[in-house]
């Protein structure tokens, strides 16, 4: 085990990941092959007939949210709602995006049986919007910021962060757009020659290595997106044998333990920065916004395999096939709004059951940890005391400053986007204890 120091990381300003790429044992012409999402981009799925998520009506309002405003936060409301034919399911078809985040699959997967049967018809005239997010794949932060309150009952506060790392990571701050999967660039952006966006696809920027039911981007060629019947049928395991069957915390900590473990063995660029605290915040989704009725119901197989899209098969590899994602039948969201001060509970409550170091490997089994101490992190860790609130400022940090570039693979996050984050989080961090960013003016 070697110790590096985080002041490598700052050293160059043209590859942020200096200190692995540069290392002994590791194929430099990997990470060329991550910057260059030109591939993925002419493969990536185009529906030339976009539409727009739908708009709420006052029928069918959800918790209210709207135009990227709060919502009353008020849950426990059936999603979609009895007669919302507007948010009905429709599989996707082979042109819309699909991407690494079964919550965002199942929110856009829902979309219009009205849609479907009558605007082929209607053309033009009808091609408004129906879902909750745009049916392909390529959606918009306001989408977003509505859609995670309205299905899942998200808080307002962390349906922005979340959002904000999502355009970060993959979109445009100009025009709000985002591919929640493929490099959709000539859809995303206002002017696709200034730069890739490489949508949620892409690698070490929100996207990372130990994931759930997705491969890590190196071990599988570029693959950090499909679902993994393997894997699910291994998550499925610790839920079977730590909890009777239920993804609860006890499952999902241990579970992301061994992939943690199982990538440090594996994949000879593993990298797992700050920012992959993300990953134990997804792994709470399955048992606080996932289960009817969010806590309050059960992170059984039955509602977790509709999320995830997984079907027991025999015949598939590790036994589960993959379908579209979907809201489980007569679902109901959770009453409370899932906050950032839940969510950050949350992250360290699985952290602390099996404390893992940030760093990489440069090598298989070869793991070097961060040692500069980093927001709360010291000598590679979360220390025993961190807080919630120690947590939530190290994400607001992540957000709004370079470092997460730097933390992460690729270096493109510019002045402008670092303002454009500032701008979106500091009213809702005001009361946080967090030390702020300053605006740009
Ligand atoms: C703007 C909001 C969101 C964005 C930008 C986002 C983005 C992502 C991304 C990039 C990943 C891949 C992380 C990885 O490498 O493992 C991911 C994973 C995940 N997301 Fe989301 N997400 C959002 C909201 C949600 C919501 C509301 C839910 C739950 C209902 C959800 C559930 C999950 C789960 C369970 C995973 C883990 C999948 C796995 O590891 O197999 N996400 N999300
Ligand atoms: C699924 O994950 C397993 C376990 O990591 C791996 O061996 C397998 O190659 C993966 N399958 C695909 C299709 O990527
Ligand atoms: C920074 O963002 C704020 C809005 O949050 C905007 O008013 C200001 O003009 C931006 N500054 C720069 C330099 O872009
Ligand atoms: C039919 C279909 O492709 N449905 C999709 C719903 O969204 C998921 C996201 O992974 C797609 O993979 C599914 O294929």
């Amino acid at each position: 085990m070697h110790i590096l120091s985080l002041h490598l990381l700052f050293a160059s300003s043209t590859l942020a990941y200096p200190w692995v790429a540069g290392q002994r044992g590791v194929d430099s012409s990997l990470f060329k092959k991550a910057r260059q999402p030109e591939k993925r981009q002419a493969s990536c799925p185009f529906n030339a007939n976009h539409q727009g998520a739908a708009p709420y009506s006052d029928k069918y309002p959800y918790t209210g949210a709207k135009n990227g405003v709060p919502g009353t936060g008020v849950g426990g409301i059936k999603v979609p709602a009895d007669g919302d034919t507007a948010h009905a399911f429709t599989a996707p078809g082979p042109n819309d995006i699909r991407g690494p985040c079964p919550g965002l699959n199942a929110a856009a997967n829902v979309s219009s049986a009205y849609l479907k049967t009558i605007t082929e018809a209607l053309s033009d005239f009808l091609l408004l919007q129906h879902n909750f997010l745009s049916h392909d794949g390529v959606t918009t932060f306001t989408e977003l910021v509505d859609a995670q309150q309205n299905v899942y009952n998200v808080g307002y506060d962390l349906a922005v962060l979340l959002a904000v790392l999502g355009i970060e990571a993959g979109g445009d701050i100009t025009t709000g757009k985002l591919s929640i999967g493929c490099d959709a660039t000539s859809r995303t952006a206002l002017l696709p020659l200034l730069g890739d966006q490489p949508g949620l696809d892409g690698h070490n920027k929100f996207e990372a290595d130990t994931s759930l039911t997705r491969n890590d981007y190196f071990t599988a060629n570029g693959d950090n997106y499909d679902f993994n019947g393997t894997l699910f049928a291994e998550m499925k395991s610790f839920a079977d044998r730590v909890s009777g069957g239920n993804f609860d915390r006890n499952a999902l900590a241990a579970y992301r333990s061994q992939r943690y473990d199982e990538s440090v063995q594996e994949n000879a660029n593993f990298f797992f920065g700050p920012l992959s605290l993300l990953l134990y915040g997804a792994a709470s989704f399955l048992y606080e916004l996932m289960p009817s009725y969010g806590p309050e119901g059960t992170p059984d197989l039955k509602t977790i395999s509709s999320f995830f899209g997984a079907v027991e098969d025999s015949s598939a590899a590790g036994g589960w096939r993959h379908v579209p994602e979907q809201i489980p039948d007569n679902w109901f969201s959770r009453r409370a709004p899932y906050s950032n001060e839940d969510v950050t509970t949350e992250i360290l409550a699985l952290y602390v059951k099996y404390p893992k170091l940030f760093g990489g490997n440069v090598g298989t089994n070869n793991f070097d940890a961060l040692s500069t101490p980093f927001g709360v992190i010291s000598d590679g860790k979360l220390p025993d005391a961190a807080t919630a609130s120690d947590v939530l400022c190290l994400l607001y940090q992540l957000a709004t400053s370079p470092v997460p570039s730097s933390l992460s693979l690729i270096t493109d996050i510019t002045a402008d986007v670092l303002n454009w984050s500032v701008g979106k989080l500091n009213p809702l961090f005001e009361n946080s204890g967090c030390a702020l960013k300053p605006d740009q003016t």
